[in-house]
């Protein structure tokens, strides 16, 4: 592929500047075109012309598995690999995430990987993107597109399997403390609404829900995969209903703000309380915590997705075609495994 011309924008938007201040005192926004005023902003100097120009949407910084996912492709998209990375943060919102993807676009990057913060919304821009010919790779989080041939593929987690997981564990968890029989109270702390993480968790564990008649899910809300939010939400649920047996939390932050509420409301969780805690993402902290008897067990999704698209940016360059669906392998922790010694091999 033609490499990208070494492009320093930078200068010639400074001087574009000067020479318009020249003339009229103050250059009016309205006299550069938004590529003019973009270019402006990113002056792009890929100092090899063999780089792969990269460019990273990302969700945000809302999580401990968010901030691995983010080190995994910056420890990855490296000048030492081949490439050069713009990485764009999103801050949880898809209007920036939207204003990132054409930013690229106008920068004429190689790649664009976006990891959607939901699954909808993404025709128009990903249309641009095709229209652009650049190729965009959907990583973790999923879009649901009318026409496929608007991304590459997609890698990430089988998040409706991840909830069924989930499910089965408590199953197997209430039979082994003899209260199969029992009516079970549950609560749910949604990730962001919308998000393939939140779908396919709410619906995967809801599946084995509905296989268990004297299971109650009392109430469903998201606590949009934050800490504070988590436990913002948890305390409201403690307010409402006298009988909680169970929290699912569809990530660990969210899980560590309901152990805080639990705590704070002279309740007890975890290994040997009265209230359940199930959490999904299993980063180290999710570990010390279950070692710490706060949580019982934590559902894996695996973060370290940079390895796996830079194979496939590698394979594209080749010419070689790739798979449009990939799943990572992933299981579960529980706390009747060794997690000390497994904590120590945990790279994330
Ligand atoms: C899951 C990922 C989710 C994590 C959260 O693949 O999208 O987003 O479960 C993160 O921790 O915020």
């Amino acid at each position: 592929m033609m490499r990208k011309l070494i492009v320093v924008v930078g200068l010639l938007f400074c001087v574009m500047l000067w020479v318009s201040s020249c003339s009229t005192g103050r250059v009016e926004v309205g006299e550069l075109s938004g590529e003019e005023l973009l270019r402006g902003q990113d002056a792009l100097a890929v100092e090899d012309e063999e780089a792969i120009v990269v460019g990273f949407c990302q969700v945000g910084s809302e999580s401990d598995w968010r901030l691995a996912n983010t080190a995994s492709f910056r420890n990855t998209f490296t000048e030492e690999n081949g490439y050069y990375l713009i990485f764009e943060d999103a801050q949880n919102k898809q209007e920036n995430q939207i204003k990132a993807i054409r930013n690229f676009i106008l920068q004429e990057v190689d790649y664009i990987i976006l990891d959607p913060i939901v699954e909808t919304g993404w025709d128009g821009v990903l249309e641009e993107a095709k229209e652009a010919g650049i190729p965009v790779i959907v990583s973790d989080r999923q879009v649901q597109v009318a026409d496929t041939s608007l991304y590459t593929c997609w890698v990430g987690s089988d998040f409706l399997e991840e909830g069924r997981r989930a499910g089965e564990w408590l199953a197997n968890y209430l039979e082994e403390q003899g209260r199969s029989g029992e009516e079970i109270q549950i609560v749910t702390l949604q990730g962001t609404l919308d998000s393939s993480a939140q779908l396919g968790r709410t619906e995967g564990f809801g599946q084995v829900l509905s296989e268990h008649d004297n299971w109650n899910m009392l109430e469903r809300q998201t606590g949009d995969f934050t800490q504070a939010k988590g436990q913002e939400v948890m305390e409201e649920f403690l307010g409402k209903y006298e009988d909680i047996d169970v929290v699912v939390c569809e990530n660990d932050n969210m899980a560590f703000g309901a152990v805080e509420a639990i705590q704070a409301a002279g309740r007890t969780c975890g290994q040997d309380g009265d209230i359940i805690v199930i959490s999904f993402d299993a980063t180290s902290a999710a570990f010390q915590a279950m070692l710490d008897g706060e949580i019982n067990a934590a559902f894996e999704c695996n973060p370290l997705l940079g390895p796996l698209v830079s194979d496939i940016i590698q394979r594209l360059e080749r010419g070689e075609e790739v798979e449009k669906v990939q799943y990572v392998e992933e299981t579960y922790f529980d706390t009747t495994m060794d997690l000390e010694e497994m904590l120590k091999n945990r790279t994330y």
